[in-house]
């Protein structure tokens, strides 16, 4: 398990490559040109820069987190065709750079949502929380109204130039199902996987967060089986998932460590982070710890370990402890005790299987 921690750049976090280096075991920096929008080619100079600023800090740059699928390519529109060229161009680019993964996702519209970023715990310590009554059943044009108005409505979807869209996407993908999201998708890892293959890249896509469809958009990596149907899409090592343990447990269907075991081989990269699940569906993210939420994370650790898990991982979204001020999810304080919780589980696994060893 090659452990990494997200960065959104200088300026952009208040988190600093000096403060991660003390976290024990964290050897990459997970990162992107978060500035650049959907669908544009990076510029090679930009990416060499930052490359080179983690490699300076200590660091490997192999994980990408996000290049981001422009929405005519998940419509499935004629315009998607420079934009898959677009994208094609960064994978190269990347692959020249070093990196060896990237993660991207296929949601319509939105990236992850919650409908509050700051919600106390008992502990006293906040946390992003998702109340699902808030969301279902809203009519998407007239939250369009909505959001102007109700500032905990955010989302890192939301950018300004998607927000003064958000009708006309919606209008968009009317009348777009599910398996139009599918045939989209497969066209899309037709064109990039190979390109993927020869830079040395695996793509892997994040699942759906949360894993429903939500203001009446499609959403189809939600599941064990949908995620079974994705990998058959594309039958190569190139294309894999990004296994977010968050994003998938907030539907307490989902087995995240029977999804480790079925796609052992195809997960070049691991989310991993806790949620409670309440009875009415909505959910609030914990400590890493198995016992504070409802996703088992040493079970999860463990299905990595004894499939042989040699991927990247990295700890998700934390609480937001001892005051601290830092980007919704993204502190400095949770993920480090997060790291430390599954590195406590992975080495006892590791030093488990010796002894098994010597006294077999
Ligand atoms: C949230 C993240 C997601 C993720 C993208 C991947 O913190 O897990 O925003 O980066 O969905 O494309």
């Amino acid at each position: 398990m090659r452990m990494t921690f997200r960065w959104y750049g200088e300026g952009n976090d208040t988190v600093t490559p000096a403060q991660i280096r003390q976290i024990p075991g964290v050897e990459g920096l997970v990162w992107s040109l978060h500035d650049m929008p959907a669908g544009e080619d990076w510029p090679e100079e930009r990416i060499q820069r930052t490359v080179k600023q983690i490699r300076d800090a200590g660091f490997h740059p192999e994980v990408v987190e996000s290049v981001n699928v422009h929405e005519d390519i998940k419509l499935g529109l004629p315009t998607r065709e420079r934009y898959i060229e677009n994208y094609k161009r960064t994978i190269e680019k990347l692959g020249r750079a070093g990196v060896k993964v990237i993660c991207y996702n296929f949601m319509p519209v939105f990236d992850w949502m919650r409908t509050d970023l700051f919600k106390e715990l008992e502990d006293g310590s906040t946390a992003l929380f998702f109340e699902k009554s808030k969301i279902d059943g809203v009519d998407p044009f007239e939250l369009v109204k909505l959001i102007s108005g109700d500032r905990s409505l955010t989302m890192p979807g939301w950018e300004p130039e998607r927000l003064a869209r958000l009708e006309e996407l919606f209008e968009a993908y009317k009348g777009v199902t599910e398996e139009d999201l599918w045939r989209n998708l497969e066209y899309f890892l037709q064109e990039i996987i190979p390109v993927a293959e020869r830079s040395g890249i695996r793509m892997a896509i994040h699942p759906d967060d949360p894993p429903w469809s939500v203001f009446g958009l499609p959403r189809i990596i939600t599941s064990q089986a949908n995620l079974r149907r994705f990998l058959k899409l594309h039958d190569s090592p190139a294309n894999g998932i990004t296994l977010c343990s968050g994003s998938l447990g907030a539907n307490p269907e989902n087995d995240i460590a029977a999804m480790a075991r079925e796609f052992a081989g195809r997960i070049p990269f691991t989310h991993i982070r806790n949620v409670r699940v309440y009875d009415n569906g909505d959910f609030i993210e914990t400590s890493h710890r198995t016992q504070d939420g409802s996703v088992d994370i040493a079970g999860v650790v463990q299905a990595l370990h004894e499939t042989g898990f040699d991927g990247y991982c990295r700890p998700d979204h934390g609480r937001h402890l001892w005051g601290e001020q830092c980007r919704p999810g993204y502190g400095l304080y949770d993920r480090a005790l997060g790291i430390m919780y599954l590195w406590g589980v992975w080495d006892s696994l590791g030093r488990r299987k010796l002894q098994g060893e010597v006294s077999a």
